[in-house]
């Protein structure tokens, strides 16, 4: 029987290249430069499995010419970049991997809330550009993480991992505001309390933390008006996706000291930084490392070789999200 042909979008780890090479008549991408629109809807004609990534935009455009693609397999769990509803249309299967990577980028969460508040980067700034002048009692002072409120914009399973680590670990007190109900018995794992709206979380935390999904529903949904809401000294932390927060209207929160400061591992138009935000020394940057532990990266690779396999096996495959 003829192996499915899979395109790997960007490199992958390689123990995972090397397991889907066994598998699959595999093409890769050993140069990593990310694929254009157009190179993209060529290969819609040629492959019977795409494996994209965050870095891969596959609008409607992309679904429209000749398909012989059966599926897309997305590396990570966030899949904004893929027009779902074009693919279902073209008879489409897309997938994710959920669950793997959550641990991780609740991880680092925890690190730019960290960083943020006990100003970890402005700290190391100074150190290595020879500007520290020895220990005094006012020097550098944060503000203590231990304790502090924090607040959840999204209760999925990487808000839960971050709600684990800030009860547990931090004794924080937890709030949290999702679409739906959250479970009682979930909530009450973290002591956490539900509150109906953005508006009402906003204003009672020290910290808040992003965990919702990217996309056009929530483009903004941190803007201007609701930075406003929130107390003067608290941080921003954002892992989810860049659309999620106005950027310009975050920094001016952060120049005009509307809030303390944030953290941000996702960016609206990555890898490019608005200028106003790279100079802002009360924001900690990270460039996209939510999931990059090899643990976790090989994780989601074998986790898209699941699907994948039980896709062409005639099986639903566990993570189908359209
Ligand atoms: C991935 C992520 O590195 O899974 C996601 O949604 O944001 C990251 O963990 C990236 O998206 C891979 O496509």
């Amino acid at each position: 029987m003829m192996k499915p042909r899979v395109l790997v979008t960007r490199r992958w780890p390689d123990a995972v290249e090397r397991e889907m090479a066994k598998v699959f008549d595999i093409d890769l991408n050993p140069s990593d430069i990310p694929l254009s629109e157009a190179t993209l809807r060529d290969a819609m004609g040629q492959y019977d499995a795409i494996l994209p990534t965050v870095t891969d935009r596959l609008p409607a455009a992309v679904f429209q010419g000749p398909a012989r693609t059966r599926i897309l397999a997305n590396y990570g769990v966030g899949f904004a970049h893929i027009d779902t509803e074009a693919a279902k249309a073209s008879g489409i299967a897309v997938t994710n991997t959920p669950d793997v990577l959550s641990d991780c980028t609740a991880d680092i969460a925890m690190t730019l809330m960290l960083m943020v508040a006990r100003r970890a980067g402005e700290g190391e700034r100074e150190l290595r550009n020879g500007r520290w002048t020895g220990w005094r009692p006012t020097h550098m002072i944060g503000t203590k993480v231990s304790g502090a409120t924090l607040g959840l914009i999204g209760f999925g399973r990487i808000g839960q991992a971050m709600a684990k680590r800030a009860h547990f670990g931090f004794g924080m007190k937890i709030l949290v505001q999702n679409r739906s109900a959250v479970p009682a018995e979930v909530l009450a794992r973290y002591n956490a309390v539900q509150v109906p709206t953005i508006e009402d979380l906003l204003p009672q935390c020290d910290f808040v933390s992003l965990h919702c999904p990217g996309g056009a529903a929530n483009r903004h949904l941190i803007n201007g008006p609701r930075l406003d809401l929130m107390r003067r000294g608290a941080f921003l932390i954002n892992t989810a996706r860049g659309e999620v927060v106005d950027e310009h209207a975050l920094a001016q929160a952060l120049w005009f000291g509307a809030i303390g400061g944030a953290g941000l591992d996702v960016y609206d138009r990555e890898p490019a930084i608005p200028r106003e935000l790279l100079g802002a020394d009360n924001l900690v940057l990270l460039p996209h490392l939510g999931s990059a532990t090899i643990e976790t990266r090989e994780a989601m690779g074998f986790r898209v070789l699941d699907n994948l396999t039980d896709f062409f096996a005639g099986k639903q495959p566990r993570d189908l999200v359209a």
